[in-house]
């Protein structure tokens, strides 16, 4: 028996050395040392062996079944640990793959002009004031002195929604409400970014673009603050060797009106394809706010004065970067817009 014994010993460690997984190896715990298992069968023979036999062959029963457990626990840690390794290995990623590459956005040009105009002015301590697109009749003509007979008044010019509301055809309007809320209170110092809307068929020109506009209004603006500001943004934006010029203009809602050019910063004034051989550049329409605009919105002409300007924000853009062609901003052609 003791024989018998040994041979399940030596059995066992066998087939618990060839299990390949942590499973296989309890269904051999449960063969040897389980209720119906072999080292089980062996101590119920025990009952026919003499009283001499029966503690040896007990004593070698318990010496077998502890060998046993001890393999069993060895090499039940051993499979544990290479079942752990496998499943690290598995987890491991490869930090020198290269990534995926992400398409991140950028800023459209047309924005990237809005911001570093609003920058420059910001510098002069003038605030960003902005207002609906959806506009009425009134703060985009009426208050701003254009007569009901204007060319600009006409269904042809403009984005009618009904007889009173419009697409605004300039940011002015939102000059005209920052005046209303701010009286009687100076100084106004605004700009007022936007889109704005006009009508026109013509295929070089789009139905949508941008403007910004600026207001002072204070006690004392001449002509000199107009031309002083102007000159620090022209010379800010396209260069500290700019030059501006002013000439006589007419805008109903403003008096004295001017258009301000800038000397072409591609040739430095001497004249060239860009400035049409002139030297100067056209970018900004001004004036001192019209003394009908500033009461209407309720300021007292006789106390306060102002001055205005406007420019167009695609115009600028095409100077700044150099662009031959003002539909490129508006095709959304990613060739074209990752340049900037
Ligand atoms: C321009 C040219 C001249 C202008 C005037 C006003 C307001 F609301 F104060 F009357 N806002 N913007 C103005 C003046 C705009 O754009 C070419």
């Amino acid at each position: 028996m003791i024989e018998k014994l040994n041979a399940i010993r030596r059995q066992a460690e066998k087939e618990m050395n060839k299990v390949a997984s942590y499973g296989e190896l309890n269904d051999l715990r449960v063969k040897y040392l389980g209720k119906k298992g072999e080292l089980t069968a062996v101590l119920r023979g025990m009952g026919s062996l003499s009283p001499e036999e029966r503690p040896q062959v007990g004593q070698a029963a318990n010496q077998v079944r502890s060998d046993i457990e001890k393999i069993l626990e060895v090499r039940g840690n051993e499979l544990k640990e290479q079942q752990l390794q496998e499943s690290l290995k598995k987890e491991t990623i490869d930090i020198t793959l290269p990534g995926q590459n992400i398409f991140i956005g950028r800023k459209h040009p047309i924005t990237l002009v809005i911001d570093q105009i609003k920058e420059i002015f910001l510098g002069m301590g003038y605030t960003i004031s902005e207002g609906p697109e959806i506009e009425l009749d009134y703060y985009n003509f009426e208050a701003l002195n254009i007569p009901p007979e204007h060319p600009a008044r006409d269904m042809q010019d403009s984005f009618y929604i009904s007889d009173e509301v419009l697409l605004r055809t300039h940011t002015s309007p939102v000059q005209v409400r920052t005046m209303e809320k701010t009286v009687p209170q100076v100084p106004v110092k605004i700009i007022c970014p936007g889109k704005v809307y006009r009508r026109d068929d013509d295929a070089t020109h789009s139905p949508m673009f941008h403007q910004v506009e600026g207001l002072v209004i204070d006690k004392g603006i001449s002509m000199g603050d107009l031309k002083g500001t102007l000159l620090t943004f022209a010379r800010q934006m396209f260069g500290e060797d700019r030059q501006i010029r002013l000439r006589p203009s007419y805008f109903p809602f403003t008096e004295p009106s001017a258009e301000v050019d800038i000397s072409c910063m591609m040739c430095g004034g001497e004249g060239c394809r860009v400035c049409s051989h002139t030297g100067w550049l056209e970018i900004l329409g001004s004036g001192m706010v019209h003394p009908r605009v500033l009461e209407m919105s309720g300021y007292n002409p006789e106390e306060v004065s102002g001055f205005a300007f406007g420019m167009g924000v695609e115009r600028v853009a095409l100077l700044k970067y150099g662009i031959d062609d003002m539909r490129l901003l508006f095709e959304n052609d990613l060739r074209f817009l990752t340049q900037f």
